[in-house]
């Protein structure tokens, strides 16, 4: 008997759902873990700045050590917190040869001062090495330069965002991925020889253009092939260990390379091997499915099928051809063209989309500010940044074991306003840096479970139809707001603690706008706009699904499953994904979402 209905999912079970073949696009991901995290925090350690004062050569030639010389040329400047300091930036205006030799020693307030020019640097605390701004003096009226950086890195990420989206939905996602890490590398390499800031500015712009698709095109196209019985194992195994490993690494491997520019050229190496992707890695065969190309998904996965042992039926094979063809037909015969603007047509589902967009917003700025203000923090930034990265484990660990009890909205208000209390305590504990290091880390750590809740909630709030383009919006907003991050922290050079308070703030705010949206747990998502516009209307503000008795009991229904039903829909999403590729987006999503309910539904 040939089945009528046969789509990927049916199949895929006789491919083998976790088989030899599986295991090697596992381990697939680590380059593409190792390559995002070097994209991402390699330039925070080529613009660290370490310790800095204004050099003055003659009295260097007088045989005064650092310490005397600093005491004898600083200009005394009032800080902050009203304190006397000695200026990095400003000298007395004064001849320190003649004055010398006359054996004056002490420095009288009275002297007239000005802009120093050339500066030393206590090497010892950033690492021992020269960072991009020690050698080129990014610091004084400069410092906000390796700042201007971070911001065009993220410039260049909504713009890569969008190209490569575009791309992997024309080309596949392969040569996608392939594209990103070329580009990754070039940007790496060129990167290694800037000498101004000009250079600098454009190569990490096209840097950023690769944020953060190098990693995520691997992660989806792997993903695809995977059963949803081993997606947990990949989806937060490989993530766990692959990209804490990497960031947990990479600042002892600038410590040890010890040379910016080497440290940023090495890290085009991975990138250049992964294009060996090309030629090993298959297309994703549901892309494949999606632009009508039957044939070459067939040979794909007899191949797969072959290496994992298997074989798959002929009548499952021709099940999936016809299907495959009656579902390109109905896209073609069915115009449903629903748009992301129809989100602000209606009242409710305009207020939901609005608030899941600023909520994403303050939590791209919190968690990227937090992983940034590492540089901020009254400890070593070499141990900080390691310590920091290592809560990213037990914080998945813990999202896992409550998600699906508690709830997105509550548990999304409870671990930001927690995130925003530990940032705000530090302003208690002044003289006490260990105190306000765990404190910051500890509200880094709230931050990071938030930020999974996020990637999920805005995808279950919106409505099937404009979902993927709608979750592309947001991530795209989430973007634009994360440039704001690195000039909170850059305040820190005003004052230590305005980057936390302000991170603070602003996740006690995002926590309150949590409120506001409906709760997704144990809820059958929206389908159709109007759906949309219903969702959640009969939950009272308290509604929490702990406590309180399901007025919908259905069993949890997961994206996947609704798009088991009309495939048009299905079909349309990834056909018309156009926009920050959406497709990837929105399966990553799916798949995440199917391993959290996995548990739950036995
Ligand atoms: C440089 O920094 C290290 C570590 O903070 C410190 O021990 C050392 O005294 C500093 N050297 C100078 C010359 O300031
Ligand atoms: C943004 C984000 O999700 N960061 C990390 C939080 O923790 C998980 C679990 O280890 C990591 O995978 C994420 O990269």
């Amino acid at each position: 008997m040939e089945s009528e209905y046969v789509d990927f999912d049916d199949v895929l079970p006789y491919v083998g759902e976790f088989g030899t073949y599986h295991w090697l696009l596992f381990f697939g991901l680590a380059p593409a873990s190792f390559n995002l995290a070097l994209i991402y925090f390699v330039q925070f350690f080529i613009t660290l700045t370490p310790d800095y004062w204004c050099a003055v050569e003659a009295l260097k030639d007088a045989g005064l050590s650092a310490e005397e010389r600093r005491n004898f040329s600083a200009v005394i400047e009032l800080n902050s917190q009203g304190e006397e300091e000695r200026s990095r930036c400003k000298i007395y205006d004064v001849d320190y040869v003649a004055l010398m030799k006359a054996g004056v020693r002490t420095a009288n307030t009275s002297w007239p001062s000005r802009d120093c020019q050339a500066w030393e640097y206590n090497l010892t605390t950033a690492g021992n090495y020269h960072s991009i701004v020690s050698e080129l003096n990014w610091v004084c009226d400069k410092d906000w330069y390796a700042t201007l950086a971070q911001s065009m890195f993220f410039i260049g990420a909504v713009f890569g965002g969008l190209l490569f989206g575009w791309a992997a939905d024309r080309y596949g996602r392969v040569p996608a991925m392939v594209a990103t890490n070329i580009l990754a590398a070039l940007a790496s390499l060129l990167t290694a020889l800037s000498t101004s800031l000009a250079d600098f500015l454009v190569y990490r712009f096209l840097a950023g253009m690769t944020f953060d698709n190098i990693f995520v095109m691997m992660y989806v196209l792997v993903l695809e092939y995977v059963g949803p019985l081993r997606r947990t194992l990949v989806a937060n195994l490989a993530i766990a260990l692959f990209y804490m490993g990497a960031t947990v690494a990479l600042p002892w491997l600038a410590v040890w390379v010890a040379n910016w520019r080497l440290l940023t050229a090495l890290a085009s190496v991975p990138m250049i091997v992964s294009c060996i992707a090309h030629w090993v890695l298959p297309e994703s065969a549901r892309w494949l499915l999606s632009q009508g190309r039957v044939e070459e998904t067939i040979k794909i996965l007899k191949s797969i099928a072959n290496l994992n042992g298997r074989i798959i039926p002929p009548n499952m094979v021709q099940g999936l051809r016809r299907t495959a063809l009656q579902e390109l037909e109905d896209t073609k015969t069915k115009d449903l063209s629903a748009s992301i603007l129809d989100l602000f047509k209606t009242p409710r589902l305009r207020r939901i989309t609005i608030a899941a967009s600023v909520l994403w917003m303050l939590l791209s700025i919190v968690y990227d500010g937090h992983a940034r203000n590492v540089a901020n923090l009254p400890m070593d930034v070499f141990n900080a940044f390691t310590i920091a990265s290592a809560t990213e484990l037990p914080a998945d660990l813990l999202l896992i074991a409550t998600l699906d009890r508690w709830g997105r909205r509550w548990l999304a208000f409870g671990t930001l306003v927690f995130s925003g209390f530990f940032s705000i305590l530090t302003l208690a504990f002044p003289d006490d840096p260990l105190a306000v290091a765990v404190l910051a880390i500890i509200g880094r750590f709230c931050v990071n479970i938030t930020y999974n809740i996020g990637l999920q909630y805005a995808a279950e709030l919106l409505p099937t139809v404009v979902r993927a383009q709608g979750v592309a919006g947001v991530h795209i907003a989430g973007y634009v707001a994360a440039l704001l991050s690195p000039v909170i922290v850059y305040m820190g050079s005003i004052n230590k603690f305005i980057p936390l308070v302000v991170l603070g703030v602003a996740a006690v705010t995002g926590g309150c706008i949590a409120l506001l949206l409906p709760e997704t747990l144990h809820r059958d998502l929206p389908q159709t706009l109007a759906d949309g516009e219903q969702f959640g209307k009969d939950q009272k503000f308290c509604y929490f699904p702990c406590i309180a008795e399901d007025t919908q009991p259905t069993h949890p229904l997961s994206l996947g499953e609704i798009g088991q039903q009309p495939s048009f829909i299905r079909h349309r999403s990834s056909l018309r994904a156009s926009l920050r590729g959406e497709t990837y987006r929105s399966s990553l999503i799916k798949h995440r979402r199917e391993v959290i309910y996995l548990p739950m539904l036995d």
